[in-house]
């Protein structure tokens, strides 16, 4: 493909010029220039200098039945040839938005039967705080409005996401978070479980950690509590199996509200439709976006629980709230067809039963032994590595983080597309993912633990 007749090179030039990048040290990026992706076909990428990379990140954890397929592109064309847009304000709606609700309220957790849409993850949460908030004020308990989230959270990076969010970095450039949203310990048991503590009780004590913070703001202030089923951007970080239904306890125990992030989750990641169902805790707010559409279209669902949509019917009053995009009918036209696919080829029964225990096993199998790899861990399709200088006492490399974007650049030259966070690399491939596919990325991956421990001890 031609792009108006510019060079890959003139477009790198014009990347550095024009386009500021997300998440991104704009002066390293001038400096480095950008890796322009040209096109995408199943599991692969292929990038400016013509390499094929195995993408084992899905896009940015969302492309979940691979890239090329034609039948989304072909849903897209027909709405917007049909109807390309009209908005769902003014007692207005379209006919995309209306079968998708009904299809997500099949597909939710149990007591989970309405949708508010919008183009993306942040705006979803940014929906979701407003609306737990909102609620309780029609409850007559404007004061109950206290949030408990998690250190190291990710919820979003607009002002809300960010607030909800736990990452230190983001607050510190924010100028004032949105108030009334407090962090606890995330449950990540690597690095904070006590010697001899077992996965069970670390994951109850993690829990208790929501229930110090309702006792410290007093039940009557606190809203509701959020958290990633799993934690994706900070570290694929898995819970105990004991940690959620602690936390469900705790918040019923206190008429919490559970709010549960399932934007990576969502949509078969963990080997169910959403991870709620793998953690059988029953929300009343599901954020989603990502994998809805598979990324081919910007789409977020918050899926709201019957107990808050009730007494928004019952109570009545408008919810100044809501974005033009909000049912944009060719986004969910596509998301329609994305999870007609999901369903046809069995991609989350396949993740279940299949790729996902077999993906467990070769991380097991082939990875953890290296002697890099202080741990791996995994659920559904969706794993981590972390990356030690000492496996046996989980030191670091120094300075902290460096030593994963050295794992990183000799894996995507192997042709193996992961991300690093912190000092541990993640995976979250397509979940058309086979038993082949998982090999040749553990055989990539392998090789660049290898030419990256060469390069790190010497240093
Ligand atoms: N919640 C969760 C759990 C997410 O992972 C969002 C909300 C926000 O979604 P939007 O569509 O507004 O980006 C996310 C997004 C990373 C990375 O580096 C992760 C996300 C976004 C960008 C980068 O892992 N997750």
């Amino acid at each position: 493909m031609t792009y108006q007749n510019y060079s890959l090179k003139q477009l790198q030039q014009i990347d550095a010029a024009h386009h500021l990048h997300p998440f991104t040290d704009h002066k390293e990026l001038r400096e480095a220039g950008s890796r322009i992706i040209t096109r995408a076909d199943g599991p692969f990428i292929y990038d400016s200098e013509g390499s094929e990379i195995l993408d084992g990140m899905a896009g940015l954890w969302c492309v979940n039945v691979g890239y090329g397929r034609d039948e989304l592109a072909d849903a897209a064309y027909a709405q917007m040839k049909e109807l390309p847009y009209y908005n769902s304000f003014f007692k207005c709606s379209t006919p995309t938005p209306v079968l998708l609700s009904k299809k997500l309220a099949e597909l939710a957790p149990k007591h989970v039967g309405q949708v508010f849409y919008g183009s993306s993850g942040s705006e979803a949460n940014d929906t979701a705080l407003r609306l737990v908030r909102h609620y309780w004020a029609l409850e007559g308990k404007p004061e109950k409005n206290r949030i408990i989230s998690r250190k190291m959270g990710y919820h979003g990076s607009t002002i809300a996401g960010t607030s909800l969010g736990g990452m230190e970095p983001m607050h510190k450039q924010l100028g004032g978070a949105v108030p009334n949203i407090v962090h606890v310990m995330m449950p990540y048991a690597y690095e904070l479980a006590l010697p001899g503590e077992s996965d069970h009780d670390f994951g109850i004590r993690a829990a208790k950690a929501v229930e110090d913070a309702i006792l410290e703001a007093g039940a009557d202030k606190v809203a509701a509590f959020i958290g990633e089923p799993v934690m994706g951007a900070g570290g694929v970080k898995i819970p105990p199996m004991s940690y959620w239904p602690e936390v469900q306890r705790i918040c019923r125990k206190y008429d919490v509200l559970l709010m549960l992030d399932e934007v990576i989750t969502g949509y078969g990641r963990t080997g169910e439709w959403f991870a709620a169902q793998t953690f059988d805790v029953e929300p009343d707010t599901v954020t989603t976006a990502k994998a809805l559409t598979s990324g081919y279209q910007p789409l977020s669902a918050l899926l709201v629980g019957d107990r808050i949509s009730k007494t928004l019917v019952e109570k009545g009053g408008e919810f100044y709230h809501g974005y033009t995009y909000s049912g944009h009918p060719v986004a969910c036209a596509v998301a329609l067809k994305n999870l007609e696919i999901i369903e046809r080829e069995g991609l989350v029964e396949r993740v279940r039963n299949d790729t996902g225990p077999y993906f467990a096993q070769a991380l097991q199998e082939r990875i953890a032994g290296h002697r890099l790899v202080g741990e791996v861990r995994s659920i559904g399709l969706m794993g981590a590595i972390e990356i030690v200088k000492d496996k046996a006492t989980k030191e670091r490399f120094l300075p902290s983080g460096s030593a994963a974007v050295v794992v990183r650049d000799h894996a995507i030259a192997q042709g193996m597309m992961l991300r690093a966070t912190g000092d541990t690399m993640i995976l979250s491939p397509p979940l058309i993912w086979t038993r082949d596919t998982i090999d040749m990325a553990c055989e990539r991956i392998a090789k660049a633990l290898d030419l990256a421990e060469a390069d790190l001890r010497k240093r």
